[in-house]
């Protein structure tokens, strides 16, 4: 397959302003007749073919100017449409006639059926199985599409934009007109037909304008949308008062379908949505359900501006709407829930995910230069790290120049397809700033590593920070250039609280120190004794700090930091050191620092002064991979498991019948959108594993008492979750998988926490249990979201059953995925990702997995997505 190069970009020799397409929507024979005015571009030779892009197409019928066209004035290939002879006019028309079997489409990209409904998904190069086209995004057209359909099968046919005329066809069919006066890339088309039910409201926006909501989903689960009503009206409201974004069109719609290759997809006017971030109420979803589906409705709502009215020029430029706009949308959560808990799960989320990638074999920049497929390029780096960079755009130049940069972005590029240039000149302009260095972060794979060093001078009471940023070599990128980092700080005194900073540094602005050289040394004047540096607050930067600190100056900064989310990092790096320290037989840790830390864990863990959801996170000690990756090399899954477990166990006898009173009084109101309640429930259900594993006398109880009276899904998911993992009671925990089973065996997306509940069942019997489930009759490679649920968590977070036998689990994963490969190969791929990190284990269990990761690549056919992983991961 051809490596697709960003210096190589060209702009289209011919372009396409106008989209008019007629479909005839039919399970086996749909007939897409689209008809498209084609413009010259400037500079392009009458003689230059028009090559149009063609995936997986049948043509039925091709007319220029309305004209049929003649045998010898085009040709196809299994990629494009070449027609040789065209006018000599600067436009004209091209008439396309293709046929589709939707039902047949198990790639789900194109126009397929999800449990009998049509709908699209053409992001990245989905349109291109609909239609010939130049499919690319630097082509932006205006589109009129009429649906027909079966109106008995089909009673709801959507597009993109307004809705138009509609009407009564012969033979029960029907139609409908949808007219998008927004010129759009093929990317973003949409169009759905089926038979669902509606969520319907309204919403004004600041000028007056009336839009209609919509909220399609399954018959029977409109109630279910509630909560994704409200948070896209809260969500329109945020955009306009944050960003000054208004929504542009009479209705916005979206459309729930339970077979998705992504989470959800921002088709402009008409949203498609995996179910999962949709449908919810409090006997089926978890808070961290129901914040996800906040996250995500905003997430696509938002990309109406950032991503819609200004788009990509080319799929390099992907985190430009997609970094950008997860940064729009952690605000947004930032905004709705708590602040510090929204930083900490992002961080989370960064660390186990984007900086392992970065780290690997996968490792590539914000934005790429090159890749074989762009869909596996939707990466925790585009995405996660991209919005980490908006983040650090903010921090440098501050809040009112970020907001004068963001509307100049508006103002200067609506309507076009840009590049990252673009979006950083406007900064540039707005703040009067020079970004050519901080551009180099998107260039440059690999996380940064900032080693600091202290010196404290008590004769003159002067008190210095060197810190020195390195980043380490990456697969294509041996030597690295220096970036900015902006280092938010404090310093603390002896009593816990922040000291004003006194310097005369150039690289302190405010309490933010900025990195530009590879040594920054910042000097302080005016303390009375040795201050505690308190460093990179709310994770001002991605990068990885490096400092020798204490343990006991870690644990005073986990009970003083004015900042909480340093006071959340301060335990979560002193539990990550220890559990590395234990499981590699160091001897950096005396039983004296393991007890401080027990006794600061579990002093947080009953301090009601804190928000109980904070002391949720801290008790969520980093995970077996977490610690494997930390070692780096060589590692034991089963050593890091005993250290793990040795440690829950110390906490739990420490926390004791303490840790049962709390639970016991933390007995919440149903409600699942009172955000208390949901912080109570998160505190309730991170304490019960504990007082499992240790025995606590009554825990027993009152976890299966918690499963048999649950009044919500996290109550019964954190108990069945604690019995399954902790209660070493095999009998409890087959009964509440099976009640569980019984309850919920009719609904996917419930069913789909079953499996990755027992997917992260540990050690041998967990690989027994994952062989069983594979062959359970309601697991499926055909539903994105169930193949997600068990081979997702078993791959990537249960190392020693992944790793028992031999390292079966890597053989039967290979299968699954070599068979996922010939039906779905964007998921395949996606999903073999996840293993990425296994060189960090030792030889055996590695070479079982380079063993396990050939026998993929000898497969023949091998689609190029999985390929391109599999060459990454073995080289
Ligand atoms: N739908 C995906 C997202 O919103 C890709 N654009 O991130
Ligand atoms: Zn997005």
């Amino acid at each position: 397959a051809p490596v697709i190069r960003l210096k190589n970009y060209t702009p289209p020799a011919y372009t396409i302003t106008h989209v008019d397409m007629d479909v005839s929507l039919a399970a086996e024979d749909t007939v897409v007749t689209t008809t498209m005015k084609v413009v010259r571009q400037a500079g392009t030779p009458t003689s230059a073919p028009l090559v149009l892009d063609g995936d997986e197409l049948s043509l039925d019928g091709l007319w220029i100017n309305g004209d049929k066209a003649d045998d010898a004035n085009y040709s196809t290939t299994p990629v494009e449409l070449k027609i040789h002879r065209l006018p000599e006019t600067a436009a004209f028309d091209v008439t396309i006639r293709t046929r589709l079997a939707p039902v047949k489409n198990t790639k789900l990209m194109g126009l397929y059926q999800s449990s009998g409904v049509f709908c699209t998904q053409c992001e990245a190069e989905g349109f291109r199985r609909i239609t010939y086209f130049l499919d690319r995004p630097d082509v932006l057209a205006v589109y009129k599409v009429r649906l027909e359909a079966d109106k008995a099968t089909c009673p709801i046919l959507l597009a993109n934009g307004n809705p138009g005329e509609a009407g009564e066809l012969p033979d029960g069919r029907h139609f409908a007109v949808w007219h998008d006066p927004h010129p759009k890339p093929s990317y973003l088309f949409a169009m759905v037909g089926g038979d669902l039910d509606v969520l319907s409201d309204t919403f004004t926006t600041a000028s007056g304008r009336h839009v209609d909501l919509n909220i399609y989903v399954e018959t029977g689960k409109a109630a279910q949308a509630a909560y994704a009503m409200d948070a896209l009206k809260r969500s329109m409201v945020w955009d306009e008062l944050e960003y000054g974004c208004e929504y542009d069109l009479e209705v916005f719609n979206i459309v729930a379908v339970s077979d998705f290759n992504m989470g959800a997809m921002e088709n402009k006017g008409l949203n498609v949505f995996n179910d999962k971030y949709v449908l919810a109420d409090a006997d089926l979803a978890t808070d961290a359900d129901f914040a996800n589906i906040e996250a995500i409705i905003a997430h696509e709502y938002f990309h109406n501006w950032t991503g819609n009215r200004i788009t990509c020029r080319d799929w390099f430029q992907l985190c430009l709407k997609e970094g950008l706009t997860v940064y729009r949308d952690q605000e947004f959560s930032a905004d709705q829930r708590s602040r510090a808990v929204q930083r900490i799960q992002q961080v989370r989320w960064l660390k186990s995910g984007q900086f392992p990638e970065d780290a690997g074999p996968l490792a590539h920049p914000v934005r790429p230069s090159a890749y074989k497929e762009i869909n596996n390029f939707y990466t925790a780096t585009v995405y996660q790290k991209g919005a980490e960079l908006v983040r650090m755009i903010a921090t440098l130049i501050g809040p009112e120049a970020y907001r004068a940069g963001t509307d100049l972005y508006f103002e200067r590029h609506d309507g076009e397809a840009a590049v990252v240039e673009d979006f950083l000149k406007c900064f540039e302009d707005a703040a009067g700033v020079d970004l050519s260095q901080f551009a180099r972060w998107y260039e440059q794979a690999g996380t940064p590593n900032v080693d600091v060093e202290e010196e404290w001078d008590a004769g003159s009471c002067k008190y210095t920070l060197v810190l020195r940023q390195h980043t380490p070599p990456t697969p294509g990128q041996q030597s690295k250039k220096l970036v900015p980092i902006p280092v938010r700080f404090g310093l603390m005194g002896s009593d816990g609280s922040d000291i004003e900073p006194r310097t005369r540094s150039s690289a302190v602005k405010d309490d933010v120190i900025v990195l530009t050289r590879r040594e920054t040394k910042v000097t302080f004047t005016g303390l009375k004794t040795k201050p505690t540096p308190s460093l990179l607050r709310g994770f001002s930067a991605p990068v990885k700090l490096n400092f020798a600190e204490t343990q006991a100056s870690r644990l005073f900064r986990a009970e003083h930091d004015s900042d909480l989310f340093n006071r959340w990092e301060a335990l979560d790096g002193y539990g990550l050191s220890l559990l590395s320290d234990d499981a590699t037989g160091g001897s950096s840790f005396t039983e004296k620092d393991r007890e401080a830390f027990v006794l600061a864990l579990c002093k947080t863990a009953l301090d009601d002064s804190i928000e109980p959801q904070f002391r949720a996170n801290a008790l969520s000690l980093p995970n077996e991979m977490a610690v494997a990756r930390n070692i780096g090399k060589n590692v034991d899954p089963a050593i890091v498991q005993q250290s793990r477990s040795a440690l829950l166990k110390s906490i739990g006898r420490q926390l004791g019948k303490r840790g049962l009173d709390l639970m016991t009084k933390l007995d919440t109101d149903p409600n699942a959108d009172d955000l208390a309640a949901s912080g109570e429930r998160a505190l309730k259900y991170s304490l019960l594993p504990f007082l499992l594993v240790s025995g606590v006398e009554g825990a027993h109880n009152l976890a299966q008492s918690q499963f048999v009276q649950a009044k919500t899904m996290t109550d019964r998911m954190g108990a069945l979750s604690a019995i399954v993992h902790f209660s070493g009671d095999e009998v409890m925990s087959e009964q509440c998988l099976e009640a569980f089973y019984d309850r919920y065996e009719d609904n996917d997306l419930v069913l789909n926490t079953w499996f990755t509940l027992q997917a992260m069942v540990p050690n041998a019997a967990g690989l027994e249990r994952f062989e069983r489930l594979l062959d359970h009759p309601k697991f499926s490679l055909n539903n994105p979201n169930r193949a997600r649920s068990l081979l997702g968590p078993f791959a990537a977070n249960n190392p020693t059953a992944f790793y028992a036998n031999g390292a079966k689990g890597a053989t039967l994963f290979a299968q699954q995925i070599m068979t996922l490969d010939d039906k779905n190969p964007q998921i395949a791929a996606r999903l073999l990702t996840v293993i990425s990190s296994y060189r960090v284990f030792k030889a055996p269990i590695s070479d079982a997995v380079t063993e396990a990761l050939r026998t993929i690549r000898a497969k023949e056919p091998l689609s190029i997505d999985v390929q391109e992983i599999v060459d990454s991961l073995l080289s």
